[in-house]
């Protein structure tokens, strides 16, 4: 018999709130662009972290993210100066959670929760402030300390060791496949969140379970 899930984590970009939240301000600063603009960012931002990690060349999500916009902006011909910067970065310090996040994670507050995120602590506080969330939270993992990115196991380890809980009683949640494999084989219980019935990537791993999004994990947990 399994052992219950003891504590969860939840990675944020993505899974708790919404990085394409950008689209709406890169629409009004570039119109015909929102679109184009924050796919292509958000994707550039995680190889650069793949990247960087592979490397052992580590700068922080705030610069890599910085960096994935100014080449998304050269690549895309928007010219974007510091000003018009600036404001994109700032729409990561206050994205939107998914609609249904508060009422799920409130629905699984007799477990503690926990964020093992990318982003830098100067990111998610701020963005956990913002949404109202900061009582929500036990503890917000950054993979800063570490300076390496998801998916090393050196990351999940990190969460598993200062939770001090084993990693197989540890349900990790993302809407990132790629993350969710990464959890996977380091040994967690994995949730994924599949809100836009994306196909699961060819790489031998699979999940715990499978929810279309978040209101789904405590009857998935049962
Ligand atoms: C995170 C990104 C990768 O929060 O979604 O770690």
């Amino acid at each position: 018999m399994t052992a219950p899930v003891r504590a969860l984590v939840f990675d944020a970009y993505g899974t708790l709130f919404d990085p394409f939240a950008v689209k709406t301000r890169a629409e009004e600063l570039f119109p015909g662009n929102g679109a184009a603009l924050s796919q292509l960012w958000r994707a550039k931002q995680l190889e650069y972290s793949w990247l960087r990690t592979l490397m052992g060349r580590y700068e922080n999500f705030w610069k890599i993210t910085e960096d994935a916009l100014v080449f998304s902006c050269r690549t895309l011909k928007l010219s974007c100066d510091e000003h018009q910067r600036k404001q994109l970065m700032q729409v990561y310090l206050t994205l939107p959670a998914f609609p249904e996040v508060k009422p799920a994670l409130e629905k699984l507050s007799h477990l503690p929760l926990s964020i093992l995120s990318n982003g830098t602590p100067e990111m998610l506080a701020p963005l956990v402030a913002a949404n109202n969330m900061t009582r929500v939270f036990k503890n917000i993992f950054s993979v800063d300390t570490l300076q390496m990115y998801k998916p090393r196991p050196e990351v999940y380890q990190h969460a598993a060791a200062s939770l001090g809980v084993p990693k197989e009683a540890i349900g990790f949640v993302s809407s990132n496949y790629w993350d969710i494999a990464g959890a996977t084989s380091f040994g967690f219980r994995t949730y994924w969140l599949n809100r836009n019935s994306a196909i699961p990537d060819e790489l031998g791993i699979t999940p715990t379970a499978i929810c279309s999004n978040l209101a789904e994990l405590p009857r998935a947990l049962t």
